[in-house]
C-alpha cells in the first residue's frame, strides 16, 4: 500500500516543527481557557500560574491537570469555553445520570474531529471510491458519528448502519460490497462468526480493510479477524472528552497509533505522583486538547496507561506513536463498549434496598462481552419462592440496564454467600484477562 496522508503537510511535518506549532497553540489556548472557564482559572489561581508564564510547551508541566471527577463538578455547563450559541453539537460519555461527561463541539470543532477520522480512513487506503460501513452506535457514543464523519470528509459512500441487527449489516455489505468496516473490534469478530455461519468465506466479501477501537483488543483477536473477514485491521483510540475517536490511529504498519499531535498535545505522567515521564516510559496517558473551541481540555488525564515512541515510521509520519492501552490506573470496565463503574452497579444495589456485598464477573465468549452480578440476598428474602427471587433477579437487573445501558445478568445468592475480604474487597473478577486482553 502506498503512503496515504489526507492532510500530508501535517501529517509529515517535521518534528520540531510540530512542536513549534503546539507551543503557539498552546499559549493561546491557556489564554482562551483563563478568560473563559471559570473552573479551570480557579485551578490555575490555586497553583498560582498565570496564562503569561506558558510560553510553550516547555512550559506544560506547571499547569493543574483536569481530571474525570472535574468534568462531572462541572456538569453541565462548567468546562464550557464559548458561548452556547456557537455550539453545534454534545455527545456523552457511556454510562449513567450523574456520572456522565457531556462534551460541546462548535462546527469548528467537529471539523476537525472529522478531520482526524478521515486521516485515520486515508490511512488504511480509504478514497472516494471506497463503501465505508459505520456500525459503531451513533448518538451520545462518539463512534458512529465521528467515523461516519470522517468517512464523508474522504468521500466514501457511508454507509451509516449503528450497531446491531447483523442480518442487516451482512446484507448491506454483500449487496453495496462495503470496502471498509468500523465498529468495535469484537463486533468485528462477531460479524467474521455470523458469515462464516452462512457460508461465506473471507474471499466473498469485498473489505480490505477494518478500522477498530473504543474497547481493549489483543493481537491475537487482530490476526482472528483478519483471517475471518480477509481484511487487514487497523487499532483507532479516542475519548469522548478529546472529541472521541481519530485522537490516535494505526499505519499500514500497525504497530501503534499515531497521535495527531497538531491537535492533541501528549503527556505521560507517572499515575501516582504525577510527575512527568520521559517517552519511552510506561504511565498514564494525558492530553491538552490546542484547537477545541468549545470544551478545550488543559492536561486531561484519561487514565489510560501506555508508552509513547518517536521511533521512525515506514508511512512517513512524524507524529508520536502510542502502545494500545495497557490497562487503566482507575477501576473503569468496558464492557460491550460501555465504560462502567463498579461504583455505579454499587449504588443501584443500595437504592434497591441491597448491602453492599456483591462480585461483577466478567468474560468474554464467543467474543462478546458477559456480564454477571452476584449479589446477597437480604435474610428475610431468603425464605422467598425460586419465581419470587427470579423476579427479584429480573427487577434489578432492569434497574442496572437502565443505569449503564447494558443487560447484566443478575444471581441473588445466599446471605454470607460471599467471601469477606479482610483487605479490599475484591469486587471485580475479569476473566478476560485470561485471553490476554488489557483489561
Ligand atoms: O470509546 C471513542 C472511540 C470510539 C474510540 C470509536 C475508538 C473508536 P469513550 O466511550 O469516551 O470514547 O471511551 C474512551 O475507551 O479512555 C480507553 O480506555 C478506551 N478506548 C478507546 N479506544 C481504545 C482502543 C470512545 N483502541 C475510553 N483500545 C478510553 C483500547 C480504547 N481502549
Amino acid at each position: 500500500m502506498q503512503n496515504n496522508y489526507y492532510q500530508p503537510y501535517y501529517e509529515t511535518m517535521p518534528y520540531e516543527e510540530i512542536k513549534k506549532l503546539q507551543s503557539e497553540k498552546l499559549v493561546k489556548q491557556v489564554k482562551h481557557v483563563y478568560d473563559n472557564v471559570k473552573y479551570y482559572r480557579d485551578l490555575m489561581d490555586e497553583k498560582g500560574v498565570k496564562p503569561e508564564d506558558i510560553k510553550g510547551i516547555e512550559d506544560l508541566h506547571k499547569l493543574p491537570f483536569l481530571k474525570k471527577d472535574d468534568l462531572r463538578e462541572a456538569y453541565p455547563y462548567g468546562m464550557l469555553a464559548t458561548d452556547l450559541k456557537d455550539c453545534v453539537r454534545i455527545q456523552s460519555t457511556s454510562g449513567t445520570t450523574g456520572k456522565r461527561v457531556v462534551a460541546f463541539y462548535t462546527q469548528n470543532d467537529v471539523d476537525m474531529w472529522e478531520e482526524c477520522c478521515a486521516r485515520a480512513i486515508t490511512a488504511v487506503g480509504g478514497t472516494n471510491e471506497d463503501v465505508c460501513q459505520v456500525c459503531y452506535g451513533y448518538g451520545l457514543f462518539t463512534g458512529g458519528p465521528g467515523l461516519n464523519g470522517g468517512s464523508h470528509k474522504v468521500g466514501c459512500l457511508t454507509l451509516p448502519m449503528s450497531s446491531g441487527n447483523t442480518e442487516r449489516q451482512i446484507q448491506f455489505m454483500m449487496d453495496l460490497n462495503a470496502t471498509i468496516l468500523c465498529c468495535t473490534p469484537s463486533y468485528a469478530a462477531y460479524i467474521g462468526e455470523s458469515l462464516k455461519e452462512r457460508g461465506y468465506k473471507p474471499e466473498d466479501n469485498k473489505l480490505k480493510a477494518g478500522i477498530f477501537g473504543a474497547e481493549p483488543w489483543t493481537e491475537e483477536m487482530r490476526r482472528d479477524i483478519e483471517k475471518s473477514l480477509g481484511i487487514k485491521a487497523y487499532d483507532i483510540y479516542g475519548l469522548t472528552e478529546t472529541s472521541g475517536p481519530g485522537v490516535a490511529f494505526e499505519c499500514q504498519e500497525q504497530t501503534g497509533m499515531h497521535i495527531n499531535e497538531d491537535h492533541f498535545l501528549a503527556e505521560i505522567i507517572d499515575p501516582e505522583t504525577g510527575e512527568v515521564l520521559p517517552i519511552g516510559s510506561k504511565g498514564e496517558l494525558v492530553f491538552t486538547s490546542l484547537d477545541k473551541e468549545a470544551f478545550p481540555l488543559i492536561r486531561y488525564r484519561t487514565r489510560d496507561i501506555c508508552v509513547l515512541s518517536r521511533e521512525k515510521c515506514s508511512c512517513g509520519r512524524t507524529f508520536v506513536k502510542m502502545t494500545k492501552p495497557m490497562g487503566r490506573s482507575d477501576d473503569m470496565m468496558i464492557i460491550r463498549g460501555v465504560n462502567v463503574f463498579p461504583s455505579q452497579i454499587e449504588a443501584v444495589l443500595l437504592n434497591s434496598g441491597y448491602a453492599p456485598n456483591y462480585q461483577i464477573v466478567v468474560d468474554r465468549v464467543n467474543n462478546t462481552d458477559t456480564l454477571d452480578i452476584n449479589v446477597e440476598m437480604m435474610p428475610e428474602d431468603f425464605s422467598d419462592t425460586p419465581k419470587d427471587i427470579m423476579n427479584k433477579e429480573k427487577s434489578l437487573a432492569g434497574s442496572i440496564k437502565t443505569m449503564l445501558g447494558i443487560s447484566p445478568k443478575v444471581h441473588l445468592v445466599a446471605p454470607k454467600s460471599i467471601t469477606r475480604s479482610e483487605g479490599k474487597a475484591v469486587r471485580v473478577i475479569d476473566n478476560r484477562k485470561r485471553l490476554g486482553i488489557n483489561v
